[in-house]
């Protein structure tokens, strides 16, 4: 059984955390088999990449049976969370998570670092690191507090208290909730929706977001007016003006 399965449905990667019985915990073979999907995921084929898990769970985080895996935290963190972390905020194109389930620790701040959530109403969100007695990891800090706020973030990491989908919606972590029974149908719409824009804007847009974190108001106009400068000389700009033009949908190839 591969501990992560990838599937193409079109322009679209699925990458699907396959521990089940575990609710898909992170070992070092669930690293490995997302790191390599993510590399995958940079094929410019691929215009959208979905993150979800098998089974009743989306991620329970680290998996605390197979934590002798790791003898020095920290180096743990740094070899396996850090790098996959940082190749979803590096891919220029939208990854949504598909929070089919409970989502917890590092789980969760893997939900947390991609660019859309959508949860099933099967789905909760949980801190997991307190009720462990551990620091929230794996930019656990860094993204549920731009999400929620200082106040509200640091309320809810330090209480351990499990969120439902609808709370979770109401709060701003997800930005939609969707029957159990007709999940995995919006998430392919979604997905399909996303894969058919244009990749190349939207891989910028994600780009200048996390840019704007730390940058000053001066720093942020320049970037914008250089990335601008690109998107206004992709195929996708001279698309998108005719089919104005034109009164139709613009047809982008994501170039
Ligand atoms: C699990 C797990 C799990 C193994 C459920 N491991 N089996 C990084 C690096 C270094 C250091 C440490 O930390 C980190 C980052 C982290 O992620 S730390 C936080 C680790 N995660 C947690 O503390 C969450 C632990 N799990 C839970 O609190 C609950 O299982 C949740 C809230 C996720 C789900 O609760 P339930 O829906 O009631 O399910 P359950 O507890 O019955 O779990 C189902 C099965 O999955 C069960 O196995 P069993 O054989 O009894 O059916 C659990 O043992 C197993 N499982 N999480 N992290």
């Amino acid at each position: 059984m591969a501990e992560v399965e990838l599937s193409r449905q079109g322009a679209v990667l699925t990458i699907t955390l396959n521990r089940p019985d575990k609710l898909n915990a992170f070992n070092r073979a669930l690293h490995k088999g997302l790191a390599g999907a993510l590399k995958e995921a940079r094929d410019a084929e691929v215009r959208a990449v979905v993150i979800t898990g098998a089974g009743r769970g989306f991620c329970a985080g680290q998996d605390l049976t197979e934590f002798n895996e790791m003898p020095d935290v920290g180096t743990g963190l740094r070899e396996t969370y850090h790098p996959n972390i940082l190749a979803i905020r590096a891919l220029e194109k939208p990854v949504l998570a598909a929070v089919n389930g409970v989502c917890a620790g590092a789980g969760l701040s893997l939900a947390v670092a991609c660019d859309i959530r959508i949860a099933s109403d099967a789905a909760s969100f949980v801190p997991g690191f307190v009720g462990i007695g551990l620091v929230p990891d794996s930019g656990g800090t860094y993204f549920v507090h731009r999400l929620l706020g200082a106040s509200r973030a640091f309320e809810w990491m330090s209480s351990n208290r499990k969120l439902t989908a609808v709370e979770a919606h109401a709060w701003g972590l997800c930005s939609e909730v969707v029957g159990a029974d007709a999940f995995l149908a919006r998430v392919a719409e979604y997905a399909a929706q996303l894969a058919a824009g244009p990749t190349k804007a939207i891989g910028m847009t994600k780009r200048l977001f996390d840019h704007a974190d730390h940058a000053t108001l001066e720093e942020q106009l320049e970037l914008e007016a250089q990335l601008q400068a690109v998107a206004g000389r992709s195929e996708d700009f001279a698309e998108g003006v005719a089919a104005f033009g034109e009164k139709r949908p613009p047809q982008f190839n994501g170039r």
